[in-house]
């Protein structure tokens, strides 16, 4: 055994699976539906198979949450997936706690990472902040989760936001030592893929920190249950400069309140930067402001109200997570049993 890790390469034995994860820890933002679920729907359509997840033992790594509140938020979660174009029945999805494999693995795991790369995590370092002591073990040992949660079915590819990087490279590093400790090629070398204009959507009173569903400030943010009034609202108050919008793309580099908000026209808009600076070089935000408004409310309008639809049933909600959970169970079983023999572990229960 050694701490090394071996040059990651992709496994060609691999088919290819996408899996992806969203902590039901608030609201869902327009940062998520950019960064994440819109992708999630692409890469069902491609027709590649796709795990996604509802991670709800992530969710209570940062702090414990009211349990009324974490069922509600996991099935407005689970109807924001489906309204956001995600099938039921051509993707699977589920919530995590319902795969105890997830565990399982993520002990395994736990002994694989060393405590110096989880120092190192910035996503650490942001959310314990000087108070390192009092955070929870979980949430130092967060990456070792998300890398069982990836590699429990074996995927090789993670479409996150910017910020969910580190953790992807992390998990590669495990499947590399695993491989490497225990002389296998038994774990993929996982790809995050981090595509698009809206891989990084900030706040709407900050254009330097991310838009998060868990900021304290809602103007920070759009949810996905926001209404009309509240989508203009947000918008029209949104941090910008004095100046017009430039000429290029390039003149947007040291305006990232302004580079926010034209990114998020763009991502919605499924046009390139370059394309909405020739629409609106040289005019005021007094007139970008309401066309951003506007579209935010065509897309996010179908959205929310399925949501809500969907919401109106939480038992088919429920069954459809327990449907999901079923198929994902199926695929965890073996590759955990053949880790765990891998390991060195008996398994010899019937049943
Ligand atoms: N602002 C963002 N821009 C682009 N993508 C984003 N994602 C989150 N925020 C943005 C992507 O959404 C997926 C799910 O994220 P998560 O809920 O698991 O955790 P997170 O990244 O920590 O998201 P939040 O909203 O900031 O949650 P809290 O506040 O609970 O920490 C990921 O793919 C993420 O990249």
């Amino acid at each position: 055994m050694t701490d090394a890790v071996q040059t990651p390469h992709v496994g060609t034995k691999f088919t290819p699976r996408v899996f992806s994860g969203i902590q039901p820890s608030g609201g869902l933002t327009l940062g998520n539906y950019l960064g994440a679920l819109k992708r999630f729907a692409q890469k069902q359509d491609e027709g590649i198979e796709t795990i996604y997840c509802i991670v709800d033992m992530h969710a209570i790594t940062a702090a414990l949450l009211d349990p009324v509140k974490l069922r509600q938020q996991t099935r407005e979660l689970a109807a924001g997936f489906i309204a956001s174009g995600i099938d039921p029945k051509r993707s699977i999805l589920f919530n995590q706690s319902q795969v105890s494999a997830h565990a399982e693995l993520a002990w395994i795991f736990n002994c694989i990472a060393r405590m110096g790369w989880m120092n190192r995590m910035t996503q650490w370092k942001d959310k314990a902040g000087k108070h390192a002591e009092a955070a929870s073990l979980g949430l130092f040992a967060y990456p070792a989760l998300m890398a069982a949660d990836i590699l429990l079915y074996h995927a090789t590819q993670v479409p996150v936001g910017e910020d969910q990087k580190q953790h992807v490279e992390l998990t590669r590093d495990i499947a590399a030592k695993f491989n490497h400790d225990y002389g296998v090629d038994f774990f993929p070398i996982t790809e995050p893929v981090i595509e698009g204009v809206a891989t990084r959507v900030m706040s709407l009173r900050d254009g330097t920190k991310k838009m998060s569903k868990s900021d304290p400030s809602d103007q920070s943010r759009i949810n996905l249950t926001d209404d009309a009034d509240a989508i203009s609202a947000k918008i029209r108050k949104a941090k910008t400069d004095p100046e017009p919008l430039p000429d290029t793309a390039e003149g947007l580099a040291d305006r990232p309140d302004a580079r926010n908000l034209v990114n998020i026209y763009a991502a919605l808009a499924d046009l390139t930067v370059e394309q909405v600076i020739a629409d609106f070089a040289g005019k005021q935000f007094g007139v970008f402001k309401p066309a951003l408004a506007d579209l935010a409310v065509e897309k996010l309008r179908p959205i929310s109200t399925e949501m809500q639809r969907l919401m109106q049933d939480p038992a088919e909600i429920d069954r459809i997570l327990g449907e999901g959970a079923d198929r994902a169970d199926a695929i965890a079983q073996p590759i955990l049993r053949k880790t765990l023999d891998i390991v060195g572990m008996i398994r010899s229960r019937r049943g």
